[in-house]
Parts: C-alpha cells; structure tokens; sequence
C-alpha cells in the first residue's frame, strides 16, 4: 500500500469540520479538515504519518462531544464516582480501539481509501502510549475500558511522562536502553485544561497555629496542570477521562532579576525542579529503588488528584455539603502502594485546608480508600527513608507518625493478644540504622479494603504477608481476580476469530458478556467449526511470521507449532527454565537421524519482554535467548523442525500481533510468586493452550477451560517452602537431563560469552544466586515431561483444535468487565450511570 498512499491532501474532496461524520464522505471531509486547518506540517503534505494525526484528530472531535455529554451527565446526576490512582498506565496505541468502540471502523476504512490511504497502515504510524513497565500497568489501562463500558461514572489519575517505558534494541551485547519519547511530535488524544491547575508542596516546614491547627509553609510550590485523554467505552455514548498531571512552574516562578544578571541556570531553578518530576516512568519492574524523585512524583499524583476530586465534591450542589457525605460520593483505589502518600494527603487537606479535625477526618479517609495489593515478592513492597520522608513531606510524615500512635494503642487495648507482632504490624520501622515508613502495612492500617488480585493469590495474602492484620479485620481482605479487555484483546486483535466466533454463536454480545463464549462448547467436535477456527489461526500465524520476517530477518515455518513467552524478563518468572528446555530440544534433534527428526513436533520457540536496566541476571538471560537463536536459526540440520527467536522491544501493540498468532504460551513462574499474570489470559482467550505452573490466574483459568485443556507442571505453592529447604540442604538429586542442558551452554556451544554467573544461579549455595532460590532444577523434568505432551498432543490436529476452541470457551471469567463489576459492587459501592 506504501506505494499509492496520496502525498498531498486531495483536492477533490472537501475540508469540512464535522464531529458526528458518519459516512465515508463526511469522514473523509473531517480528516481533510484536520489536514489544512489543525496543521503540524507543512501544507498539504498527506504521507501517512500526517494522515495518522489528521484521521485521529478527526476521530477526536467525536470523541469530545460524547466526553463532554458524559460528564455534563454526571455533573448532573451526582452520583458516586472512582477514582483509580495509578502510577503507571499502559495504553498502547488508541486509534483502532477508539473507531471500534465507536463502531465506525468501516467508515474510517472507506473514508481513508478515498483518501489515497489504508487504514491499517495509517494505524500502524501511532506511537504506543507506554507509562508502564508490565501488567501492573496494562491492569490499570484494561480496567479503564471497561469502566467506560460498564458506564460507570470513573476516572482515572496518573502522570504525563514525558519519555515512557524504554525502547529495548538488540545489539550483540545484549539488551541496549533507549528513551522513547513518545511525545517527540504530540499526542492526539490529550487535550491540555489549561484552567486546571494545582500547586503541590515540597520541602518546608509545619507552622503551628495559635488555635491549635497546624500548616505546612515554605519550600518549593510546584503546578499540577491536567492534561485529559478520552476513553471511550464500547458502543455507549459513556467517553471518561484518564486525567495525567504535568509538573510546571509559573512565570513569577522566573527570576528575571537574575536572569538579567547572567545567571541563567539559578533564574530558572523551580522551572528545571519541575520539568524533573514528569520526565521519566520510574523504570522499576516489581524492585523499588529509594530514589527522592519516585517519592516526588508519587506525591505529586496523590496531592493533584485529590485537590481536583475535593473541587469537585465542592463544585457540585454548592454550599450545602457535609463532608460526612465525602465517601458516599468519592471512592478511591490504590494500584499497589505506589499512590499511599494518597491517605495522609487527603487527611491533610481534610484538616489543614478544610479544618475537620482527626477523628472526622479519619473516618472519611479509611471509608473512601481501598488498597489493590500486585505482589508478594519481598523486594517490591515499597519502605521509603524515614529522614527523607520527614525533609520532602514534612506534615504528611506527622499525621503518618499519628496514624501509626493511634494504631499501636488500638492494638494494645483492643487485641493484648497481639503485643509481640505490634512491631512488624505498625507502619513505622524505627531501626535505628534504617528507619523506614512501610507503605504496605499504612496501606492495610488505613484502607476499608485489601484485595489481591487472583485467587490464590489473596490466600497466601490472608495466609501470610497480611496474616496478623486478618485476624484483627477479618472482613477488610477480599479477592479480586484480575481480568482483560475482551475488546482490544480479542474483538480488535483478530478480527478473523472474532468474525467467526460472532458467526457461529449468532450474536456479538460475547464482546460485552463475555460468559456467552461457553456456547462454543456445543461446537467443540464440529467439522465446519474446526475448518474456519483452523484458517483463522493460520492467517494469525502467517500475520506473525511476517512480522518476525521484518523485525529480525529470520523467516519462520508457519506450519510450525507456534510457542510464546513474553513477559517481563524476571527470574521468577523463569525464561531461564524455558530457553534451557529448548537447548535440551536442540541438542537432541542434533542428535537424531534425518529419518527421527521427521517424527517430531517443528517448533517456533517465541520469548520476548524487557529486562529492567540494572538487573544483571535478567540481561544475561535475554543475551543467552539471542544468542541460542543465533545458533539454531542457522543450522540447516535441525532448521525444519526447530527456531528460536528473541522478539525484540515487546509492548502493547507487539503482543497485538503475538498472542493472536499463538498456540502454546508459557506460564511458568515458581508457584506462589506470580500474583496473577494476565497475558495467560489474553493467550487463552485467544484459542492458545497454556504450559504452566499452579501459580497466579493458572489456577483459575485451568479450573474455567478444564485439566485436560492445560499443560501442567512443577511444584506448588505450598511445596515450594520446603523444596527451598532441601536445595539449600543438598538433599536436590538433578535430573540428567537438567544437567546436560547446561553443560551444552558451558561447552561453548553458543558462544564464547561467560555465563557462568548465570548457571550459578542454578546451583547450590556458590556465592552468586540464591542456590536456585526459583527452583529450575527441581521443576526441569516435569516441565519436559509437560512438553513432551505437548508435542504428542500437536499432532493431533483434531484434538489440539478442539483444545484450542474450549480454551477461548472457557475465557468468559477473564473479562475485566467482571473484574471491575465485582469492584464496583463489592468495594466501591458505585453504580452505573449511563449517559441517556
Ligand atoms: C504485577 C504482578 O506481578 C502480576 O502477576 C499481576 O498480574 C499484575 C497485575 O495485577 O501486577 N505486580 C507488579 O508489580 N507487576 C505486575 O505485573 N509488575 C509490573 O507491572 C512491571
């Protein structure tokens, strides 16, 4: 299509403004609009980029009118509304979601057409929105969709960052950074509220009042300014605002005076403050490191969003509020412990600007927030600095102090029982050499409700991170299955199963309700159904074998049984138990007879995801994945049956491509350390079996499609304490073939890299790793034993298909619409208010 793509803007058709266009002319006239008179170019330029900013543009102006409809509505009705704090979002590119929800895909299509353009190649110029590092953030955006779609009256509260996630390049050292700028031209979905403005304090000091109240003055003001992206909801008129705060400073924040006076960089001090607290999504995946900026910036959402949600609560039905009606208008949800600073923040203000006093103020906060717990692995539950906490956040580290005081003398009076685990309980740790706040355990004290986020999860929650608090709150703990958007992750991703799934259920409702893909069952042996699921599969895969075809020049047999793992790059997560499975794959095809190597299962081998920068193991595990590919990809011996293929720079619009092109995916993280995951959900509910561990969402997703439908494996959960134990003991026999997979990589037969480091980590107690503290010998043979079903299972074309079919049958739970229904009704007590 590159070739006919117009140049310059046509003259024959006209340049009118329209939001409610409808036919492809009308469109068409829109976008030429947005060409001439929104102008980012020079003039009548039209390649594709300037018709990708033309077309959203014009998609934007629909947009609008519904988003403004929609909160005029909710001005109006007043309801209760969420409010969801989240320090990361993982939009992903907006232009295909935003026409589907609009339902006018075929009108764009046309209108383009007209254009001298294609729709899908206009798409592909949108940069992805990526302020997130992994699924905690692609949560946030899939719980947006279907809060618009739900109707529910919500917003949702992050930060502008100016350079989002890294672009990961593949050089022959490994993994390379590079920012992305990801607002290098703009963005055309953000509208800036120029009459949104907040300041937020930093540094200074507490003033204490005559009559008794206390301020907070001094130090450094800095402007939230608000800056909007729409999100629309699926077929309803409902459009809501994901708000992102900008950090500013004003003109007479610019000394002038010193500026004249030739000190340029002193005259400019705030502005260049203020222009650090957006610029970088802190890199962290899951590790959290003390950095004053992260504190910062998390202050900053927190302080911003609930100024503008108590402007609100003002603003409506002016002069007669009572602030105890506070949390029967506003409910706000923590993802993770990133946006705590939120509770001490809203009791400031409550106190300090309102001037309730504690206990009013205290009963507000505790029954407006609720706390999503993301994780149990140690290194990520957020401690913050004591000292810098009280240098940065003066007053909030008072009321901090207060809240700990209250809850310490609550336990003394209330529960004796529980004297000698008020030290690990309370919020402050006083270690003389590391004294730290422990947001979590704020979080727990002050939220009116904790959940995890899949069931098994929430257990070893109530079980053991949370344990003393149960028993002093047994009804604050809950479980909240995390889900997907059915939408981006099936209706627009594959458009070819979707068009059959529609077919043969006689009805599209499974796009809103998803439960309604359990009618697939009915045609689970069908002859018809199986022909049309099979060519819908295969045009997935030969979608994704020309894209690793352009990004890694490797060409790749679609024919071949395509198996996925893209995720974070993490050793729990234990790409390493993956790559050495497919080591131990080549080394016995190099082993076998031409005549042999014909009777087995043809492999693609697919691992993607980014490694967090500073984290050596990681890095080396993406080093070893290239440099097996580099090997087995060019060794015509075994080239038919077997590639391995590192996909580069994994992200929201990348797995857009995979997952519909998927048959198995991994999941195999040691048990009890993956909190949910939710791309086994997205494979699953794409027709891909799963490979995987009783960890996380596994559990429930094998309990929906049935065992026979999942490949299990390895140890579980409650296994794992005691396995640690014996490793650690030398009571670990390996398995043979365990050791040989290793011994190939020592052999130098990849290379001549040293990754001895890395196979330490394998080992027992060597001084480099844990002594496989994520257990990769003790799962290896169950796991090959588990592959080894799989390849038996492939060649049963019949019955691999039928699995294929019940797997997207039994997705319907892994609906984000359910998860945040159960939100909406079990911990927000919100409802939905639809706009007429
Ligand atoms: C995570 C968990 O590790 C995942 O198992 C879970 O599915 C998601 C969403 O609940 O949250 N917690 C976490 O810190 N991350 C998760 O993915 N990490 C990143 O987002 C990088």
């Amino acid at each position: 299509a590159k070739g006919s793509a117009k140049s310059r803007i046509s003259g024959q058709i006209p340049a009118k403004s329209n939001p409610t266009a409808k036919v492809p002319s009308e469109i068409a006239a829109n976008i030429n609009y947005h060409a001439q008179y929104s102008p980012h170019f020079s003039p009548f330029k039209f390649e594709p980029e300037q018709a990708f900013y033309a077309t959203a543009e014009s998609v934007r102006d629909r947009l609008t009118q519904q988003w403004n409809e929609t909160y005029s509505y909710f001005h109006k009705v007043d309801p209760k509304q969420t409010y969801y704090f989240s320090m990361e979002y993982l939009q992903g590119r907006a232009l295909t979601n935003a026409i589907g929800n609009l339902d006018i895909q075929d009108g764009y299509a046309d209108a383009l057409k007209k254009l001298g353009h294609d729709l899908e190649e206009i798409v592909e110029q949108e940069k992805d929105a990526a302020l997130g590092n992994g699924g905690l953030g692609r949560l946030a955006s899939c719980f947006l969709d279907s809060m618009a779609t739900l109707n529910l009256p919500a917003w949702g509260y992050g930060l502008r960052y100016r350079y989002g996630l890294f672009k990961q390049l593949i050089t022959k050292e490994g993994q390379q950074e590079i920012a992305e700028d990801w607002l290098e031209k703009f963005s055309p979905w953000e509208v800036v509220r120029h009459d949104v403005v907040y300041p937020v304090r930093f540094f200074g000091q507490v003033q204490a009042k005559p009559d008794g109240s206390r301020k907070w003055v001094g130090g450094e003001v800095i402007q939230a300014l608000a800056y909007d992206v729409p999100i629309p909801g699926y077929r309803t008129k409902n459009t809501i605002s994901l708000r992102l705060w900008e950090a500013k400073a004003g003109a007479e924040d610019f000394n002038l005076f010193l500026f004249n006076d030739g000190q340029h960089e002193t005259a400019a001090q705030l502005h260049s403050s203020a222009q650090q607290i957006c610029a970088v999504l802190y890199p962290g995946d899951a590790t959290e490191n003390g950095k004053l900026l992260r504190l910062k910036q998390q202050f900053f959402l927190c302080s911003a969003s609930l100024q503008d949600i108590i402007f609100r609560f003002k603003e409506r039905k002016e002069g007669e509020r009572q602030w105890s009606e506070f949390p029967n208008k506003v409910a706000v949800q923590l993802n993770d412990t990133h946006p705590t600073l939120a509770i001490p923040e809203l009791m400031r203000l409550l106190m300090d600007e309102e001037g309730l006093g504690w206990d009013e103020a205290w009963n507000i906060t505790t029954r407006t927030i609720a706390y999503t717990n993301h994780t149990v692995l140690p290194e990520a539950l957020e401690k913050w600095s004591q000292p810098v906490m009280w240098k940065l956040l003066p007053r909030l580290m008072e009321i901090i102090e207060e809240i700990d005081k209250r809850f310490i003398k609550f336990i003394h009076y209330e529960r004796a029982d529980l004297e000698n685990k008020i030290s690990q309980m309370c919020i402050l740790d006083n270690n003389p050499q590391k004294p730290v706040v422990r947001m979590a355990n704020l979080c727990v004290v002050s939220a009116h409700t904790v959940n995890g986020v899949a069931q098994l999860h929430s257990d070893i929650l109530k079980a053991e991170l949370f344990a003393d608090y149960v028993s002093v709150w047994p009804t604050k703990f809950q479980n909240k299955t995390n889900g997907i958007t059915p939408r981006r992750w099936l209706r627009f991703c594959s458009p070819e199963l979707s068009i059959i799934i529609t077919k043969w259920l006689k009805t599209d409702q499974w796009v809103t309700n998803l439960d309604r893909l359990t009618d697939l069952r009915k045609f689970a042996d069908n002859k018809d159904f199986h022909a049309e699921w099979a060519s819908a599969k295969m045009a997935n895969k030969q979608r994704l074998a020309q894209y690793i075809q352009r990004v890694t020049g490797v060409s790749i047999n679609p024919n071949s049984l395509f198996d996925i793992q893209v995720k974070r790059i993490h050793e729990y997560k234990r790409q390493l138990l993956n790559i050495l499975g497919a080591i131990y794959r080549y080394k016995k095809l190099k082993a076998m007879s031409p005549e042999e190597r014909k009777n087995t299962t043809p492999r693609t081998i697919m691992i993607g995801g980014k490694a967090f920068a500073t984290y050596t193991n990681a890095k080396r595990i993406v080093k070893l994945v290239n440099d097996v590919g580099a090997v087995v990809n060019n060794d015509h011996e075994v080239n038919d049956f077997l590639k391995v293929i590192f996909v580069p720079n994994y992200n929201v619009s990348v797995a857009e491509v995979l997952i519909p092109g998927s048959e198995l995916s991994q999941h195999i993280s040691t048990a009890g350390m993956e909190a949910s995951g939710t791309s086994n959900m997205k494979f699953a509910l794409n027709g891909c079996l799963i490979i995987g561990t009783l960890d996380g969402a596994n559990v429930e997703i094998r309990e929906e499609i049935g065992e026979e439908n999942f490949f299990l494996f390895g140890a579980k959960a409650d296994d794992v304490p005691r396995l640690r134990k014996e490793r650690e003991n030398g009571l670990f026999k390996p398995d043979p073939r365990f050791e040989e997979a290793k011994q190939f990589i020592r052999s130098g037969a990849f290379g001549s890299y040293d990754y001895t480091p890395l196979l330490e980590s394998l080992e027992g107690n060597t001084g480099y790793g844990r002594g496989d503290y994520f257990l990769v010998g003790h799962d290896f043979p169950s796991y090959m034993d588990a592959q080894t079903r799989v390849d038996q299972a492939y060649k049963d074309r019949k019955k691999w298909i039928k699995m294929s079919i019940l797997s997207t049958a039994g997705s319907g739970k892994f609906s984000s619409d359910r998860t945040i229904a159960q939100y909406a009704k079990e911990i927000w007590n919100i409802e939905e208010c639809r706009v007429p």
